[in-house]
């Protein structure tokens, strides 16, 4: 629907291909932007349901979609009302079908997300909504700033909710879709918030994957959490502020976010580091991290017990980051490493405090899809079982590329690079000559 991706769009679809470079090894289940999920989840394509291999016209998909609707309690003239000028879009499908060619590395993610810019912003909107803020942080514990944070990575303050119908968009991709079930529970929980009153049809407005308005919930989070704080009678995260400042904290609190606690911060590893427990799977009580010499960066004892992880996304040359509980909150938003690190450096910057000391290894180039199968093709004829060569890079590929780091006497950080592959392709030279 339009010549270049909108900002929201891009913004998207970064954290998509992001998400492709760190995926945690959890289950796709993006709680809000799926776009997530959609666009690296190479198994949904082999979950088609049933009605998929029997292609059914839109017009009879459409009665059964009626039917079922209907089935579930939502008045039929609220149906009729939100399908009377639906449109099936090449533009979602486009989208959807997208499969990000080459990855962007952490900095270039980060530099996008917490840019002075979107700093500065976030601190004139912190003092605009003073009060409201801190009555919502009051009543659930989540920090007036990250709740900033969250809406500047999700709408850029509201500025970027996609110019998508919702109705339209889930329609797309419920009837022909790569996850057509996924989809159609999420089109019968947008059909059941229009039955609710909450907002008509026209302005229903979201990213091409259906994730609606300033707070970007799927359907399914609108209602088990959205909130209507102003009093209206109507839950609206596309126009009233209180309401989607509401909402991000009742879902926020609801992933478990531990009031009067921080999401973490960038500490210093001692030369030595065993980088390959430098996983965000891999959580320790802080006495350990402490044992192995972890510290804060202006010096003294880490605080708290933990459990925390560490995090180095730009490999042992770049900074390192101990991350809590409250980071695994603000992951549920959205499963990457590098979204949740963007909410919490921006949070961060609103209130004043300092953004990344370390440097980014900024030499290192990204590797491209093919290369990453490569790569992985690579590691595998060595015998390090990096998993399926699918081009995605997760913690099975990183602990792959662990071991072939320890096997050449490098840091064991996981860190796929060109500089890395070009190594691999040496050592398999290597061993086909030998053989
Ligand atoms: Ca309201």
């Amino acid at each position: 629907m339009r010549p270049i991706l909108s900002r929201p769009a891009r913004l998207l679809l970064a954290t998509a291909i992001l998400a492709g470079c760190q995926t945690t090894g959890a289950p796709p289940v993006s709680a809000t932007t799926n776009e997530t999920s959609t666009a690296t989840s190479a198994s949904a394509a082999t979950a088609l349901p049933a009605a998929q291999q029997q292609p059914v016209s839109f017009d009879e998909w459409l009665k059964g979609l009626r039917a079922e609707a209907l089935g579930q309690g939502i008045r039929p003239q609220t149906f009729d009302r939100a399908f009377a000028r639906v449109k099936l879009s090449d533009r979602v499908n486009e989208l959807d079908s997208a499969q990000p060619e080459f990855t962007r590395q952490p900095w270039q993610y980060l530099d996008s997300m917490v840019n002075e810019n979107r700093v500065q912003q976030g601190r004139q909107k912190l003092q605009e909504n003073a009060a409201l803020l801190r009555r919502v942080s009051q009543r659930t514990g989540v920090p007036p700033e990250i709740l900033v944070a969250h809406w500047g990575a999700e709408s850029d303050y509201g500025r970027g909710t996609g110019g998508f119908s919702v109705i339209d968009a889930l329609t797309t991709l419920a009837f022909n879709g790569r996850r057509a079930a996924y989809f159609r529970t999420e089109l019968l929980a947008a059909l059941r918030i229009l039955d609710s009153g909450d907002i008509p049809p026209e302005r229903m407005s979201g990213s091409w994957a259906g994730a609606m308005g300033q707070t970007q919930f799927m359907p399914t989070i609108f209602l088990k959490h959205a909130i209507d704080e102003d009093g209206d009678n109507r839950r609206d995260i596309w126009g009233s502020l209180p309401d989607v400042f509401a909402s991000t904290a009742k879902f926020v609190q609801a992933n478990g976010w531990r009031a009067g606690e921080s999401w973490g911060e960038e500490v210093s590893l001692p030369s030595g580091f065993p980088y390959d427990q430098a996983e965000y799977n891999i959580t320790k009580p802080m006495s350990e991290w402490r044992q192995l010499g972890v510290r804060p960066l202006n010096g003294g004892q880490l605080s708290g017990d933990g459990p925390a992880a560490i995090l180095v996304l730009g490999g042992h040359q770049g900074p390192a980051f101990l991350v809590r509980e409250n980071f695994r909150a603000i992951m549920k938003y959205n499963p990457s490493t590098s979204y949740a690190l963007a909410v919490g450096l921006l949070a961060d910057r609103i209130t004043g405090r300092p953004g990344i000391q370390g440097n980014w290894p900024r030499h290192e180039q990204a590797l491209s899809k093919d290369e990453r199968m490569e790569l992985q093709q690579r590691l595998a004829s060595l015998g390090m079982e990096p998993g399926t060569a699918d081009g995605i890079v997760g913690a099975n590929t990183r602990n792959a590329v662990r071991r072939f780091q320890k096997s050449i006497g490098a840091v064991p950080d996981g860190f796929a690079t060109k500089s890395l592959l070009e190594r691999l392709r040496q050592a398999s030279g290597a061993v086909q000559a030998a053989g």
